[in-house]
């Protein structure tokens, strides 16, 4: 490892879905290329590497159909290899799109019984995720959706899926569980159409819950991204609602398919200023303090020598680019080119304390004598500090 790569370390908080490593790169158009991950060698890889947590679907753990005894001893066997490494488990999340009773859909399906099998999977491993200590519980809804519109009358699916996550909501608050809901956006994919496809969407869904204030989001970065959306700017928006409960770091080459590229391996750019933003968002501290999750795919392409590069690789660039990202913040000719562009006096509130639209009325100098042309002519200086953050990515500041 080269000398100047930082390693990772609990403290960074980093964690991985036993989905990610353990992934077996079948696909739609090809078989699996590894054998199976054991749960317990994942917990143990992980560790070795300096993660700091794994996160899990039900099935993940304890395959989907599995009686109450094989269930335990899957629980207890991969206990074990948490308590032997220390790894935690802060977010647990549902299995409601592989099997194919979910083939339209878990909550909003539109037959009502999938619906409730649905809920009761979820309460199941509510439970489980609770006592393991998961403070998240995400939702990602994969198979919400449709491929024709004949086939789905969204506003009631989404009467529904309301109903389901007030229902969970109300569950988790009568049980007395420290968990909190992330709902994880996409557009597509494996659906035609997937329901509360970007963040903004999310967002304006969650103001109808009965419990808007314990459900948040698990944004990802290819998902917006696929939609052709920045990614810093919707984390922002999440941050800005104090919505940002977990995140899930990938990597993601435009508008095509869902990638999960190793963090970084996708808009490097886009991810400097990231976790510019994690790291030093909240006035040079970090905006969000919850597990940086990776939730990537090891390519088809790996054994799993590869597969544990690639693990290594998501946590080399997060640090590598939190690094990238100091040095920028510090260098005084980005601190003098912040000021030149003007950046910082967008946090100055357009009028003045205690003024009124009266007196911006009374104020000519905001109007009859303010210099139109002057203002219009003056060159922002953004292409010079998008410059300055390139070359520290590069390296070469
Ligand atoms: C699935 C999906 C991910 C979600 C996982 C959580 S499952 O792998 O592609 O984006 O985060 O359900
Ligand atoms: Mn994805
Ligand atoms: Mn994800």
């Amino acid at each position: 490892m080269a000398a100047s790569v930082p390693s990772p370390s609990p403290a960074d908080k980093f964690t991985f879905g036993l989905w990610t490593v353990g992934w077996q790169a079948r696909d739609p158009f090809g078989d699996a290329t590894r054998p199976a991950l054991d749960p317990v060698d994942a917990v143990h890889g992980l560790a070795e590497r300096g993660a700091y947590g794994v996160t899990f679907h039900d099935d993940d753990l304890i395959p989907f159909g599995s009686d109450e005894a094989a269930r335990e001893q899957h629980i207890a066997r991969f206990r074990k290899a948490l308590d032997e490494t220390g790894l935690r488990v802060p977010m647990v999340t549902t299995n409601l799109f592989t099997h194919p009773v979910f083939k339209d859909g878990a909550f909003t399906a539109n037959d009502r019984g999938v619906r409730r099998f649905a809920l009761r999977k979820v309460m199941r491993n509510l439970d489980l995720a609770a006592e393991l200590g998961a403070h998240t519980y995400v939702f990602w809804g994969g198979r919400e959706g449709a491929e024709s519109d004949a086939a789905k009358d969204v506003r009631a699916a989404l009467d529904r899926y309301r109903e389901g996550l007030d229902l969970l909501a109300s569950y988790v608050q009568d049980r007395g569980y420290d968990i909190r809901f992330a709902i994880e956006p996409k557009p597509n994919e494996p659906r035609g159409d997937i329901l509360l496809p970007t963040i903004g969407h999310a967002l304006a869904f969650i103001n109808t819950l009965d419990h808007a204030d314990m459900v948040g989001l698990n944004p990802e970065v290819g998902h917006e991204q696929m939609a052709g959306l920045n990614f810093v700017h919707g984390i922002a928006q999440a941050l800005w609602h104090g919505k940002l409960f977990h995140i899930d770091l990938n990597g993601q080459r435009g508008a095509k398919f869902d990638q999960d590229l190793v963090f970084g391996h996708g808009d490097l750019l886009n991810a400097f200023f990231l976790v510019d933003l994690l790291e030093n968002g909240a006035g040079g501290v970090p905006a969000y303090e919850g597990p940086r999750h990776f939730d990537y795919k090891p390519a088809r392409t790996e054994d799993f020598t590869g597969v544990w590069e690639s693990a290594s690789a998501n946590m080399r660039t997060y640090l590598l680019l939190k690094e990238r990202a100091a040095a920028f913040r510090a260098d005084p000719e980005v601190v003098e080119a912040l000021a030149a562009a003007r950046v910082g006096e967008l946090a100055q509130t357009t009028l003045a304390s205690g003024e009124s639209y009266a007196d911006l009325l009374a104020d000519r100098s905001a109007f009859e004598e303010f210099d139109v042309d002057a203002a219009a002519e003056r060159g922002a200086g953004f292409v010079r500090l998008n410059q300055l953050a390139v070359e520290h990515l590069l390296g070469a500041r």
